[in-house]
């Protein structure tokens, strides 16, 4: 059996952690590893009452940031699979052994929880209808320009075997949140098999959700990032984004 391993990057999520963390489903329990971004409020203390694995960052490193020491962890500790998921419960764990057994069966090497199956669940479930379009609109982009054929390009659900983490030189990505897209766009480019299972749409007041400002940056960021990959991926440039790690 894969080993698989659950990384938590977490800020200020107190109020949804516990409910995250009792969804997670049993036989994981003892391999869950929360990476804590310097949270002002009982982020750690929570997690720590889970007998959960906690390491603080000792200054605010940022969400892509907070990836890097959850990956770094999570191979340290010998996983074979790590499963990454937003501790604001906008994510249902009970999906993770489905994701980890696509790529535990070799059918992916990484797998997305996909939140638009259909608009009219979407909608429903909360999505805001500037996200939706935005995410629709940037999807389709990156769809069309890697021939991948992902429901969603911008989930907070994703696993990834050890040779993705190996492979991807994720540690000279972007501390900020565009760390996600660096790391679709360069695995599409290495190669690696990626595919998605239906999760649902949850927002509701206690979770976290980045505001429009940060939504347009984070936007803005993805056309440069897909921008790069074309200029990659023709020849036209070689960029250190696209060097593999190992
Ligand atoms: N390190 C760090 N993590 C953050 C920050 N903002 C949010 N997060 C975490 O990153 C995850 C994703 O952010 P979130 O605001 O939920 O984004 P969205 O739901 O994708 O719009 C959350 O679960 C937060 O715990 C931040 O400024 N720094
Ligand atoms: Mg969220």
């Amino acid at each position: 059996m894969p080993k698989v391993m659950i990384v938590l990057p977490a800020y200020n999520a107190e109020k949804t952690l516990a409910a995250t963390l009792a969804d997670i489903p049993e036989e994981y329990r003892n391999n869950v590893i929360l990476v804590d971004d310097c949270s002002t409020d009982k982020t750690v203390e929570v997690a720590k009452n889970f007998g959960i694995t906690v390491i603080p960052h000792l200054e605010n490193k940022g969400y892509g940031g907070n990836q890097k020491t959850c990956y770094r962890e999570a191979l340290k500790a010998g996983a074979d699979i790590v499963v990454m998921l937003h501790p604001d419960y906008q994510y249902n764990p009970k999906v993770i052994p489905h994701l980890a057994g696509v790529i535990g069966n070799n059918i992916c090497d990484m797998m997305l929880g996909n939140r638009i199956r259909t608009r009219r669940e979407t909608l429903a479930g909360g999505m805001p209808f500037y996200k939706y379009l935005s995410n629709r609109f940037l999807s389709l982009l990156c769809n069309v320009a890697t021939g991948e054929n992902l429901g969603e390009w911008h989930s907070g659900m994703r696993a990834y075997s050890r040779k993705v983490l190996e492979g991807i030189p994720w540690e000279h990505n972007t501390d900020d949140f565009a760390f996600d897209m660096q790391f679709l766009v360069q695995a599409s480019y290495f190669g690696y098999r990626m595919g998605d299972i239906p999760v649902e749409t949850k927002y509701f007041e206690e979770a976290s959700s980045i505001n429009f400002s940060r939504s347009l940056k984070y936007g803005l960021h993805t056309l440069v990032i897909l921008a790069q990959f074309l200029v990659q991926k023709s020849g036209l440039a070689k960029l250190e984004l696209f060097k593999r790690a190992a």
